[in-house]
């Protein structure tokens, strides 16, 4: 129940984000948000994320790795551009989570890895 609150949440903020970020890097990418997480083997993983320039781009990929299924948890400093993103290793790669990144326009590399 909680984690459909949220998706409706992100998706809102979601489109609140798209209305205020005028770099147009973040336009017409409306991504859909997989509501079907299941969190077995949760690892964790920091991700240095480049071609961000502003809160709207921040937001954007925020939301783009909280889409990528078997994501749990995403926090990423902006400033400072390091995305930590707890994931279940049975679903997802960290490929995965580059590729989703790496689709937006923007890049990202591992800085860190742990289970
Ligand atoms: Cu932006």
């Amino acid at each position: 129940m909680k984690k459909i609150m949220f998706i409706t949440s992100a998706a809102l903020f979601m489109y609140l984000t798209a209305q205020i970020c005028g770099c147009g890097s973040c336009e017409a990418k409306a991504n859909s948000i997989e509501n079907s997480t299941v969190v077995e083997k949760t690892k964790t993983v920091k991700l240095k994320i480049t071609g961000m320039t502003c809160a709207g781009c921040s937001s954007h990929v925020t939301q783009t790795l909280q889409g990528v299924k078997g994501v749990s948890k995403v926090e990423l400093e902006y400033p400072g551009d390091v995305a930590t993103i707890e994931y279940d290793a049975a679903t997802t790669k960290t490929e995965d989570l580059i590729a989703a990144v790496e689709k937006i326009n923007y890049k990202a590399e591992i800085i860190e890895a742990k289970k």
